[in-house]
């Protein structure tokens, strides 16, 4: 079987949320180091204009954003199960709740080292995370109201936690486990403020420990010309695949375009659907560097149009 390649960067959280869950599961995995802001050369010929971080390859397959990565990941490798407990379902909507807590915690971020992010960094970041009408001096200006935003949730998990229930669904971790992780890891690297805060959070940091004791399963090195070079000896996998009763009546071979569905600037990512499911969408498009890939991605946060 193609190897699974993550390419990504050290600092990124939600990079962080995935390498724990390929810890939880225990996997091996090739690193590929990519740029922290486009342009990202090595990268867009797998994703046609998805730009975020993390995306994950296997073969000619590319998945893009954490939730389509990770679900991914569960399919592929069922054991040790990201739902221990039979708890399927209630980590995507978890899933949903630490995006947004991620969120408070990039305002938090970007507004407490204002005056000391490199411009281009900043400008980047404000229009992606911040939207069109996004304001640095005022996301600066709102840190205590920020910080209560953050302290309250961070409270629920500690409450979670309390009592000696050492993962966030029992005695075995589980996706809730890099799903809040990555966030509390976010607040203690990225924010002046931050160990003293989760200081206050004692299960919490208890469990932060076990959690990154984990690990992040059994990375190695790859270069990105490698990883391309692999997607174009490959052929995509998937299966064609619809989906009777979809809402939006995709069919394969039609031209859609697909792109997150928020105010971030995003560029949409074209091409002919490939596969239809409730939680899924896949595009097929060719690229003169690496031939023709199937690009993944998740439907929930995203908006399909024809085009
Ligand atoms: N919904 C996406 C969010 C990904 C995201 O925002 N990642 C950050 C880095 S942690 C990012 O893309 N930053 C800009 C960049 O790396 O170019 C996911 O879950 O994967």
């Amino acid at each position: 079987m193609d190897e699974i390649i993550l390419h990504h960067y050290p600092a990124s959280p939600v990079s962080e949320k995935v390498r724990v869950g390929l810890g939880i599961k225990g996997l091996a995995w090739r690193s590929v180091e990519i740029p922290r802001l486009p342009p990202k050369p090595d990268v867009m010929p797998l994703t046609g204009g998805y730009r975020r971080t993390p995306i994950m390859q296997i073969g000619a397959d590319i998945y893009c954003d954490s939730q389509c990565i990770l679900r991914e990941l569960q399919r592929r490798f069922p054991e040790p199960t990201f739902y221990p407990g039979g708890a399927d379902g209630l980590p995507w909507g978890i899933s949903r709740w630490t995006d947004m807590l991620f969120d408070v915690a990039v305002r938090l971020s970007l507004g407490a080292n204002a005056d000391q992010l490199p411009e281009a960094f900043a400008k980047d970041r404000v229009r992606l995370f911040l939207g069109s009408h996004g304001d640095l001096k005022k996301v600066q200006a709102d840190l205590p109201h920020t910080i209560a935003q953050l302290r309250a949730q961070l409270g629920w998990i500690d409450q979670r936690l309390a009592g000696g229930r050492r993962f966030m669904l029992g005695t075995e971790p589980g996706l809730p486990d890099a799903l809040a992780y990555y966030v509390v890891w976010f607040v203690r690297g990225r924010w002046q403020g931050g160990p003293a805060l989760l200081s206050q959070f004692p299960a919490l940091e208890a469990w932060e420990q076990r959690v990154k004791a984990i690990g992040h399963g059994r990375p190695s090195e790859m270069s990105s010309g490698e990883a391309l070079d692999i997607a174009r000896a490959r052929q995509p996998a998937t299966p064609e695949q619809v989906d009777p009763r979809d809402p939006q009546q995709l069919m394969p071979g039609q031209r859609v375009s697909v792109v997150a569905d928020l105010d971030s600037g995003e560029a949409p990512v074209a091409g002919a659907v490939r596969l239809v499911t409730r939680d899924s969408i896949a595009i097929l498009r060719d690229d003169p560097r690496v031939g023709t890939v199937c690009v993944h991605f998740p439907r929930v946060g995203y908006r399909v149009a024809t085009v």
